[in-house]
Order: structure tokens, then sequence, then C-alpha cells
């Protein structure tokens, strides 16, 4: 039987999560369980990058995997464990850290972006070297493809030129080299009160979050930054504002961004459009919290980390064992 090609991909469990996290990973994530040997995990590692509250952090972590389930992921179809939970992620990013250049973490602009916040003096060296355990993530399940929305895509380009530079120095193919997939709607949702930012976990304003209160949700859309005209057109230069709720709309309705304009054709009130968006948004939202709050009352979420673990550290441990022998570990039986 041929082999299935494996998509992986995980979130940080940073804050709560927002429509964009839903838009631009949540929801891709399980349209690939049936078609692709599908890992989805918690980068709770990852997390540690920026000072978090520690009660925060494991509830949190808690919720996103009622999150992932409630968002259709199987688990008897996809892996669902935490980063933190395979001490090969660790194992790996040790080795592979000496293998990446600091002039290539220094241009990663998630770096740049988060450091620039920080005093120059008190940025963790963690957050530097963010990509090395992203790196070691994706290569460790020799991962085919990674769906990720827009500002994922660089750290997945630097994973394949860190594999092709091992597969180089070592003369065979220890890795493969991922490709990033973005959804072709709605990679970049921005924040709903400055639509040039992008709408953002760590930085709330202007966010929906999925736990919002559907009134709260509804407020948040009627009262969005809009742009001068009357006209629903994307035109992400002169209407940032109207085109970021069109591909709201448009993602949410599994609809391209010319049908959603089409749609919308003839309206001329901004407040006629709003409301339609709200209430797609609505829509979609409300199934889901149910399903989300009935999955967090079923107790089950520490069984499927348990199992997710276990089949998650077989593989990854398979890869780690190639990996120390090739670099010249000594590897005793
Ligand atoms: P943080 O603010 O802590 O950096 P974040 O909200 O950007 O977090 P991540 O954990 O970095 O979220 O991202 C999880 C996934 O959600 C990634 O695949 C990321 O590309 C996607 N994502 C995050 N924000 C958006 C957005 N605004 N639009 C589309 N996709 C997004
Ligand atoms: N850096 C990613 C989270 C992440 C990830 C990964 C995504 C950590 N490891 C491996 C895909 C594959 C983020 O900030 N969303």
């Amino acid at each position: 039987m041929e082999e299935r090609k494996r998509a992986l991909s995980a979130i940080k469990p940073t804050g709560n999560l927002t429509l964009g996290n839903y838009i631009g990973a949540l929801r891709e994530f399980s349209k690939f369980q049936d078609n692709y040997e599908t890992f989805i995990f918690i980068a709770d590692l990852h997390a540690l990058t920026l000072p978090i509250d520690p009660a925060f952090l494991r509830s949190n972590t808690k919720d996103i995997v009622a999150f992932y389930l409630a968002a259709g992921l199987d688990p008897n179809k996809t892996t669902i464990f935490l980063q933190s939970d395979v001490s090969a992620h660790a194992e790996l990013n040790s080795i592979l850290i000496n293998y990446v250049y600091m002039g290539e973490l220094s241009r990663m602009t998630q770096f740049k972006d988060k450091s620039q916040k920080l005093n120059k003096e008190a940025i963790g060296v963690g957050l530097f070297a963010y990509p090395v355990l992203m790196i070691s993530d994706i290569l460790l399940y020799n991962t085919d493809v990674v769906p990720v929305g827009d500002d994922q895509t660089q750290h997945v380009e630097l994973t394949r030129d860190i594999a092709h530079r091992m597969n180089e120095r070592y003369k065979k193919e220890l890795f493969k080299l991922p490709q990033a997939i973005k959804p072709s709607v709605g990679a970049r949702i921005m924040s709903l009160s400055d639509p040039s930012k992008k709408m953002s976990k760590s930085d709330p304003k202007g966010d929906i979050f999925l736990k919002d209160d559907l009134n709260v949700i509804r407020k948040k859309i009627m009262s969005a930054v809009t742009d001068t005209g009357h006209e629903i057109k994307y035109d992400q230069e002169n209407k940032p504002g109207i085109s970021n709720l069109l591909t709201i709309y448009a993602s949410l309705s599994n609809m391209s961004i010319q049908d959603a304009e089409k749609h919308f054709e003839g309206v001329t009130q901004y407040g006629e459009f709003k409301k339609a968006v709200a209430d797609k948004v609505i829509e979609v939202l409300e199934p889901f919290q149910q399903k989300y709050k009935e999955i967090l009352q079923s107790g089950i979420i520490d069984k499927v980390l348990d199992d997710g673990a276990k089949k998650a550290s077989y593989i990854a441990n398979k890869t780690l064992r190639k990996v120390k022998k090739t670099v010249g570990l000594y590897i005793h039986e």
C-alpha cells in the first residue's frame, strides 16, 4: 500500500484563540485528516518564549485541545498531542541548534516583531531560537505539508533550508523538505480596530475571540473600522477594513472573494454588510462553542493526549535515533 503523505501543524497556547486562528489554522487542520496522516499538537514549549502566567498556560492548553476536537479533528484519524510530552522535540532542537545560523534567525519577521516590543537586554534566547524548535517539530515526523497562516510560512521556508543543509552535509536524504500550505482565503485576518495589523492573540486589540459571547461578537463586528465610500469591494490598499470583513465572510461561507463581492453587489450600506458578516460568524461559531463546552465537560481530553503522546513519540524517536547516528552520537543497544 502506498504510504500516505504527512501533514503537521500546531498552535501555541499563548492567548485566547481568535477568529484569525480559526480561519487561518483550526478549520484548515481537519481538512487534511482524511487524505494525510495528520499530526496536530500544542506548541506549549513555544509558549514559554515570552513571559506567561503558569495557571493560564495550563488551562489554555486544555482549552485548545477542546477547540481542536470541536473544529472536527478526530483522534482516530489525527494524532493530537502536547509538544512537551514528546521529549524528542527538545532533543532534536539541541542538535539542530548547531546547524542554524544566527544571521538566519535574526532575519525572521516574527522575531523582529516580538523582540521590538521588549527591552533589548531582556530578550530571551528561546525567542531568538524559536524557529529551531519549530524546525525540529516539523522534521521529526518527515512532514510533507504544514498547514499554516501567512505569518508562519517564513519559518517553514527556513525548515526547508535546514533540511537541505543537513542532507547535503551528511550526503543522504536524512530529512524530507516540507511545504507550507496556506488557506486560499483568509491566510491573514486583520484586526477589526486596525486593519493594517494582524489579528493576533497576544496583541488582542480588535480581536474576535472564539470564546466571546455571541452578542459581544456582533457588537465587535458592527463597530469594526471601515473605509470611506460605500461599495463592498475587495481593495486591500484603499479599503482594508471592508476587504478584511469580506475575507471573513468569504472564508466562512466557503466561497471565493469574487463570489462574496458578487453576493454584496448593490448593497450600499456598510451597516447592512456588517450585519451579514456578523450573522455568518455567529452561524459558524454558535455550534462550535456548543461542541467546545460539551468536550470540556466530557473529560476525554487527558485520554486523547495520552494516546497522542504515545503515537507521536514512537515516530519521533525513530527519526531522532537516525539523526543521532548520522551526526556521530554513539548509540548503544
Ligand atoms: P501570537 O499572537 O501569540 O503570536 P497568533 O495569534 O499569531 O499568536 P499562532 O499560535 O502564532 O497565533 O498561530 C497559530 C496558527 O494560526 C498559525 O498557523 C497562524 O499562521 C494562524 N494565524 C494566527 N493569526 C492569524 C490571522 N490573523 N489570520 C490567519 N491565520 C492566523
Ligand atoms: N510557530 C507556530 C506554532 C508552531 C508550529 C510548529 C506550526 C510550532 N511548531 C510546527 C507548524 C508546525 C505559530 O506560531 N503558529
